[in-house]
């Protein structure tokens, strides 16, 4: 009987010292662990286009709910031949679309991809763009996991 109870002691014993340890860890895990960037996308859409068109820009906004920055680095899209991040300039009154390499998301901010700014170029549609079907694109991120983002078909 005594020893039982001492080996339900000694057991005991090691939950405890388990248990304290950790909460040590966890406490030392969540005062070191980097700020890291927490992102959502909403207001997804594209403009109805036709294969023969060629091209379709694609919008949406990024938030960034996380205290780290990040860059969105590629994009990809199973509807176009290619896909790549542009950005709209009006210069002497001439609207031009330039490629660019990244789009920075600051930290607790937001970007906007919107007609007139920031868009994913869509390159040699391989289909219809049709009012109400929606357009995979995938967004690649230095920090975040890669993202799958669904752009609504529709008229601005
Ligand atoms: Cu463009």
């Amino acid at each position: 009987m005594l020893q039982i109870f001492r080996i339900n002691a000694a057991v005991g014993g090691n939950i405890v010292f388990s248990i304290i340890m950790a909460l040590l860890l966890a406490g030392l895990t969540a005062c070191t662990a980097e700020p890291i960037p927490e992102l959502d996308t909403y207001n997804c859409w594209t403009r109805p286009a036709v294969m023969g068109v060629g091209t379709a820009a694609v919008y949406f906004t990024i938030v960034n709910n996380g205290g780290a920055s990040d860059v969105l680095t590629d994009v990809s899209s199973d509807a176009a031949e290619s896909a790549r991040l542009h950005e709209t300039q009006i210069e002497m009154g001439i609207m031009s679309m330039i490629p660019i390499s990244h789009i920075k998301i600051p930290a607790k901010g937001r970007i906007e991809l919107q007609p007139g700014g920031f868009h994913v170029m869509l390159v040699g549609l391989k289909q219809d763009l049709s009012p109400g079907e929606t357009v995979s694109v995938m967004l690649y991120f230095e920090k975040n996991d890669v993202m799958a983002i669904e752009a609504e078909v529709r008229e601005p």
